[in-house]
């Protein structure tokens, strides 16, 4: 009952979004871990909150499956926990030390939120079917779920990076930001590390080919204000994917066209392509590779122990919010029956680079009440004609 009046209450402040500017700016040489503290004691409860009372506005079917009730408990458990140092004075060193340890406490109790939550969906959609209400729901709950689940662990990380787990490994890191992120770096990894996989899968894979392109200053290498891990896992998810295009439409055992990476830096968008020939995909399913309910994930094969390559699990769409929660993005542009080019923005100022965070309001609760309104453009397709509908209103 207290804490739920704590929750209330917590849920009524909206958080307050960072950019990495002010993360860089937070944590450089005289990091203060009693102003963190002083920020995170309030910030990490509001956004708990926040998204606790989304949680309670899901579907009771979705409530009611085992799996939402274990992510539930345990938001319910660390929003207890921090709650805990709400008022202890930023003199109490033993305190502010002790903040770090249950910080890293709740880091590790939501490792699995995201599986653990897709299982609750898996078990919704067995006992109910399909459900364009529910799903249109869901699709905006976990968008907003998990964005809510990237910047807190983003806030935890930081905190603990700095001031308990300092590893001198990455010396010109920021906590997990890189103030001189190299792009091409990057992308090399996430091609080689797929490569590997591509190759044990299909004996063979595809070669690729950079371009970057630095506007103004030629053969400078190409760098940015990030989080090497979430740019990292944007990469390396879209170039999987590009390589299952293009092997199993051009077959494995012929020659591969190579796929094409392209960086490049504006004045205010940094923005990274990667193209495939892979034949492409129908426009009519482009949508379906962001949604959560139709997500086709095949589950691995016990028999064999292989995982495929890429599914479309939920990959793409945690790989856009990765690019949205730094205010850029994620877009797929496909040439049925050649290839799909995959766009990832980025902001190239740190200053504008700003968390992109879900807010609990009057307009969140209405999307979780309304019905779909009924389509307002004709459709031969009932499916499609909501999709159509949706997109516009
Ligand atoms: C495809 C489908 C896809 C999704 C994401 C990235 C690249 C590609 N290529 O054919």
């Amino acid at each position: 009952v207290q804490a739920a009046r704590l929750i209330d209450h917590y849920s009524q402040y909206q958080p307050s979004p960072l950019s990495l500017k002010k993360f860089i700016a937070f944590g450089e040489k005289n990091a203060s871990e009693k102003a963190s503290f002083i920020f995170l004691k309030k910030e990490i409860p509001v956004r708990l909150a926040n998204i606790m009372k989304e949680i309670n506005l899901l579907p009771e079917s979705l409530l009611m499956q085992p799996s939402v009730r274990l992510v539930k408990s345990w938001y319910e458990k660390s929003f207890e926990e921090v709650i805990e140092f709400e008022n202890v004075s930023i003199e109490s060193t033993v305190r502010v030390a002790e903040f770090c340890d249950a910080l890293v406490k709740i880091r590790n109790r939501h490792t699995n939120v995201v599986e653990t939550m897709a299982q609750g969906i898996l078990e919704l959609k067995d006992n109910y079917g399909y459900d364009h209400v529910i799903q249109n729901n869901i699709q905006y709950f976990l968008d907003r779920f998990y964005m809510s689940r990237i910047s807190i662990r983003m806030l935890i990380n930081q905190h603990t990076l700095l001031f308990s787990e300092k590893l001198d490994n990455h010396p010109r890191h920021v906590g997990c930001i890189d103030p001189h992120c190299d792009l091409h770096d990057v992308a090399k990894d996430a091609y080689d590390n797929a490569r590997f996989l591509c190759d044990r899968y299909y004996l063979n894979s595809p070669e690729v080919q950079y371009q970057c392109i630095n506007g103004s200053e030629h053969s400078v290498p190409i760098e940015i204000v990030y989080v090497p891990s979430h740019l990292y896992h944007i990469m390396f998810e879209l170039i999987k994917n590009a390589m299952r295009a293009v092997v199993e439409y051009h077959g494995p055992d012929n020659d591969l066209p190579p796929i094409h990476i392209t960086i490049c830096k504006g004045k205010e968008d940094l923005t990274i392509k990667i193209a495939d020939q892979g034949g492409g995909i129908p426009r009519t399913s482009a949508d379906l590779l962001f949604q959560y309910m139709y997500s086709t994930a095949p589950k691995p094969d016990p028999e064999s122990g292989t995982v495929p390559l890429a599914g479309y699990g939920y990959g793409l769409p945690l790989s856009r919010l990765y690019a949205k929660y730094f205010m850029g993005d994620l877009v797929l542009s496909s040439m049925e029956g050649y290839g799909t080019d995959a766009v990832i923005y980025l902001k190239v100022l740190s200053s504008e680079a700003s968390e992109l965070l879900p807010i609990f309001n009057k307009t969140s609760l209405k999307q979780y009440s309304s019905s779909i309104p009924a389509a307002d453009w004709s459709n031969p397709n009932y499916t499609s004609g909501l999709h159509f509908a949706r997109q516009f209103s």
